[in-house]
């Protein structure tokens, strides 16, 4: 019996103690102005030793994606993850679709994706899926039948209208079309031969698209993410936009909260035309000459906050409920660490000025610990998708025809980052931590303030207050006199102090303050 006491008393004072540390506080974020994580999946962590990223090696890392603590320093902490293709296909980068409603065997099954969604759930993130619904593989049995049928001349086939198709000696005045075998007719085919271009004027095609998205918001997906939106009729915006309001009206009946963002690779102009029916990402913000990198690299700070408050002003005009999606790299790209230096803190303020900032950021895997990859000599796009270095025993490998070279990932691995408090990985948890917790941050209305030197941010308006923000984008402390009466948060490469109206703010480092 008292042995019995003396183990319950120790029981006690044990979960006592353990409850003494950082209070355990879950995100409560119930609208889609979230911090998204761009996965590879293929690259990502594979958990049954084939070298191959998958499902489950996602479920796997969910911790150190989001542990469901906002104030965990071992946790990213991001809010949404976008999973590239993942639907059967022949391709490693599975852009080229052979059949919507199975999962690559190599990538896992239904179940597996369901697993991953109700567990991200638990933990308050959303999935979106990428949707790459322009084309198709050839292996697809619906390009089979619509080939056979134009081979055949069976004009009754209900495949034979399911793709872009023109005759030979017709030519074309827009895009790319490819030999049909055996016929004298051609399919569109703007980015590669074994990549046809479905035909969006077919009612059935629309309505097997629409059948897909039915399929996986059923299953839980919270929204998709459209690849190559412009290509559905190239050319013709006026066109393609229509089918995307059509497309997503139809998939906000079925879920009024959808996610959707576009991926419209063109100048602002255009992209423009497009953000009235969904968020599209902002590809002005990304890459080594875009608005991000050139403030971090030191230029005029005051360029970059005018155009974010000049672009969260033009998008509220074209629609209201349209946000912002900034980033710096995706999988198409070269990674930033090969233009923004880690060792020097400008990787440090690149984080902040895309993470504090309006909308819906997306890191791409593997950007938060400064991993290295470019197309190189051998113009790959496999060395911007390098395996995740998580410096265990993760099993997965680079994908087919990596070139590049192991010894230049100076930076460091998860492991290495993760028992380093001042690395950039720290740095990125602790930004999303503050961007939780100021909600003002994502959905404050952003005015820019110039201040001198090399000091610039904004006035940041929610719900009747004001919260500022300030960015010192050089590599030198700056002390200015201020009026500012308090300093929340500080984050960068640096730290920032308030004292007797002077506000000392370190390199590459940000301020909040009131
Ligand atoms: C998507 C996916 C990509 C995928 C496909 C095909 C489409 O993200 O991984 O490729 O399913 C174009 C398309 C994009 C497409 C990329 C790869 N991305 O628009 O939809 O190609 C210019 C053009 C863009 C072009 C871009 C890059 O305008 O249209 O993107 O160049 O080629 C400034 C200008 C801007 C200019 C840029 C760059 O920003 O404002 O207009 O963009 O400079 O110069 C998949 C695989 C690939 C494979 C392919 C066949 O992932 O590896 O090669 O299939």
């Amino acid at each position: 019996m008292i042995k019995k006491l003396i183990l319950i008393l120790l029981i006690l004072i044990l979960s006592v103690s353990c409850s003494s540390g950082k209070k355990k506080e879950a995100d409560s974020t119930d609208d889609n102005y979230r911090v998204f994580y761009e996965i590879f999946v293929g690259s990502f962590s594979d958990s049954n030793a084939d070298g191959i990223g998958d499902l489950r090696g996602i479920i796997n890392r969910l911790d150190y994606l989001n542990d469901g603590n906002i104030n965990s320093t071992d946790s990213l902490g991001i809010q949404g993850i976008w999973l590239t293709p993942i639907f059967l296909s022949p391709s490693y980068h599975k852009y080229d679709v052979i059949d919507y409603y199975r999962i690559d065997p190599s990538f896992g099954t239904q179940e597996d994706l369901e697993e991953l969604v109700n567990k991200c759930h638990e933990r308050n993130i959303i999935v979106i899926l990428d949707l790459a619904l322009n084309h198709t593989s050839t292996e697809n049995e619906w390009f089979r039948q619509f080939a056979s049928a134009h081979q055949n001349n069976d004009t009754g086939n209900p495949y034979y209208d399911y793709y872009v198709y023109s005759y030979k000696n017709e030519g074309s005045s827009y895009g790319t079309f490819c030999d049909l075998q055996n016929t004298d007719q051609t399919y569109e085919c703007n980015f590669s031969y074994d990549m046809p271009e479905l035909n969006f004027d077919n009612p059935k095609v629309r309505e097997e698209v629409l059948n897909v998205a039915r399929f996986y918001l059923d299953k839980g997906i919270d929204g998709f993410r459209f690849d190559a939106a412009k290509y559905v009729y190239l050319n013709n915006t006026d066109a393609s936009v229509n089918f995307w309001k059509w497309y997503t009206e139809e998939l906000r009946k079925i879920k009024e909260d959808i996610y959707l963002v576009g991926e419209v690779w063109s100048g602002e102009g255009e992209i423009s035309r497009y953000q009235a029916e969904m968020n599209c990402f902002n590809f002005a913000m990304s890459q080594a000459d875009g608005q991000i990198a050139r403030a971090a690299k030191s230029e005029e700070i005051g360029r970059f906050t005018s155009y974010v408050e000049n672009y969260q002003k033009s998008l509220k005009e074209i629609h209201d409920g349209t946000m912002p999606v900034s980033f710096i790299s995706n999988h198409d790209m070269d990674r930033s660490a090969g233009y923004l230096n880690v060792a020097n803190g400008q990787a440090y303020l690149a984080a902040n000025l895309y993470l504090l900032s309006p909308g819906s950021p997306f890191i791409y895997y593997g950007e938060e610990i400064g991993m290295k990859g470019s197309r190189g000599g051998a113009n790959t796009d496999a060395n911007r998708r390098l395996a995740m270095l998580w410096g265990d025993d993760d099993t997965i490998s680079d994908p087919e025809g990596t070139t590049y070279e192991l010894k230049n990932q100076i930076n460091g691995t998860v492991k290495d980052q993760l028992s380093n408090k001042d690395s950039l990985l720290k740095h990125y948890s602790k930004l999303i931590t503050i961007r939780v917790k100021y909600p003002e941050i994502a959905r404050g209305t952003y005015t820019s303030m110039d201040i001198g030197q090399n000091l610039g941010g904004f006035c940041i308006e929610y719900n009747g207050e004001i919260t500022y923000l300030v960015h010192n984008n050089s590599d030198q402390e700056i002390t200015i006199s201020t009026d500012f009466s308090k300093l929340l948060e500080s984050c960068g490469f640096g730290e920032a102090t308030l004292k007797n109206g002077e506000l000392r703010i370190g390199p590459y480092t940000s301020a909040i303050l009131k």
